[in-house]
């Protein structure tokens, strides 16, 4: 170790190949500062290694500072696998791909991403114990999307907190882009707490779900006209890049937060916001409900526990705000300073003993 134990770089990358089934995978480990490094496997047809190997870098990152920021024990990593799913998924892929998961010996634990399932995770579990995501019959969490509704839902209310002085979001108007998985578990959230839903997706069956479920939230025609919209909150739960230099301009709300990765869709978005006066809540910070689901399985599966560490991410969206307002910092820079430090500083106890 050093006296400078910052996010200077990747601790270690793995570079995997199986001839016969055709594997092409890459492990990044960005910190094992906290604990084993923790995030999914990427199943996807990369135009190139160089292109894949971004990837990893830029994944295995954020996954370090999710983890710090949700207070896990656990570093952050990620791993991709260069392919089309659909054409070389094979068990024996995921078998050979698990056996380099096991060869790191627990530094690394892998779990679902896009491209990869819960029956994946299965099947990898049959070569390594460094796996979770798994199915409920193998002591897995299920459906992440629940606890991620969840820790959206407490990220903003304390974002209202900081803006109107209460958390609660009744008679607040929520805007909510995308209602699949995570949207239709917030959706139920806001209602509850009696906050006017507008919404949004491009898929029909989505608009069916609202129409049948909750006849009171009001349709609008795409994402665009809802960041129109005369609302109070954004909250993106579709694809990234929902924050760009179309959209920020154009949006009524206060505040925005959702359970959308990678929602700034480039450096610089942070700043426009805070100059038009949304407050931001991070989204890595606020969608670590998924993380902290499938990294409780580690332990041996608890929902309760699971949700009570989601429903802190109420805690930590307020202190990041406070550190914010503080340090005269955006949100999101704020959000990156406090795991920052939590890495080093714990970080630095781990390197002693
Ligand atoms: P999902 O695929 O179930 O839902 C996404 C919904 O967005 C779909 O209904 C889709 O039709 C809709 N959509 C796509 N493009 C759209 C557009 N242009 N305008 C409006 N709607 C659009 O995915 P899920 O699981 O609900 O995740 C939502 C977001 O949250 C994703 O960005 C995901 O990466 C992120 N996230 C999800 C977690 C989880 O546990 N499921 C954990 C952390 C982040
Ligand atoms: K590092």
């Amino acid at each position: 170790s050093t006296d400078d134990p910052g996010p200077a770089g990747h601790e270690q990358v793995v570079f995997c190949q199986d001839r016969q089934s055709g594997l092409k995978a890459i492990i990044g480990i960005y910190s094992t500062a906290l604990g084993p490094a923790l995030g999914g496997t990427r199943f996807y047809p990369y135009a190139s290694e160089e292109a894949a190997l971004a990837d990893v870098l830029d994944l295995s990152r954020g996954m370090a500072y999710k983890n710090a920021l949700a207070g896990l024990d656990l570093g952050g990593g990620k791993a991709v696998i260069w392919g089309d799913p659909n054409q070389v998924k094979s068990e024996a892929l995921l078998r050979a791909y698990g056996r380099f998961v096991q060869s790191l010996a627990g530094r690394y634990y892998t779990a679902c991403d896009v491209g990869t399932y819960v029956a994946d995770m299965d099947v990898i579990a049959r070569e390594t114990r460094y796996v979770t995501g798994r199915s409920v019959e193998h002591g897995g969490a299920g459906d992440s999307s629940v606890l991620t509704a969840w820790g959206v839902f407490q990220g903003m209310r304390a974002a209202a907190e900081h803006v109107w002085g209460t958390p609660s979001l009744r008679g607040r108007r929520v805007g909510v882009a995308g209602l699949g998985k995570v949207g239709r578990h917030l959706t139920g959230h806001l209602v509850d707490d009696g906050a006017e839903v507008v919404a949004t997706d491009v898929d029909p069956r989505a608009l069916e779900w609202a129409r049948t479920n909750h006849p009171g939230v009001a349709l609008v025609a795409d994402a665009s006209a809802l960041v129109a919209a005369d609302i109070d909150v954004y909250a993106p739960c579709a694809l990234g890049g929902a924050l760009n230099d179309d959209t920020v301009p154009a949006l009524r709300a206060r505040v925005v937060a959702g359970a959308a990765n990678n929602q700034l869709a480039h450096p610089g978005i942070e700043k426009l916001l805070a100059d038009r006066g949304i407050l931001y809540a991070p989204d890595y910070v606020v969608n670590a409900g998924g993380v902290i689901q499938v990294a409780d399985e580690i332990e041996g599966f608890n929902f309760d526990r699971a949700k009570l560490r989601a429903t802190r991410i109420f805690d930590t969206t307020r202190q990041i705000l406070r550190l914010a307002d503080d340090e005269g910092v955006p949100p999101a820079v704020a959000a990156d300073r406090l795991a920052e430090r939590r890495m080093a500083d714990v970080g630095r106890l781990r390197a002693i003993h």
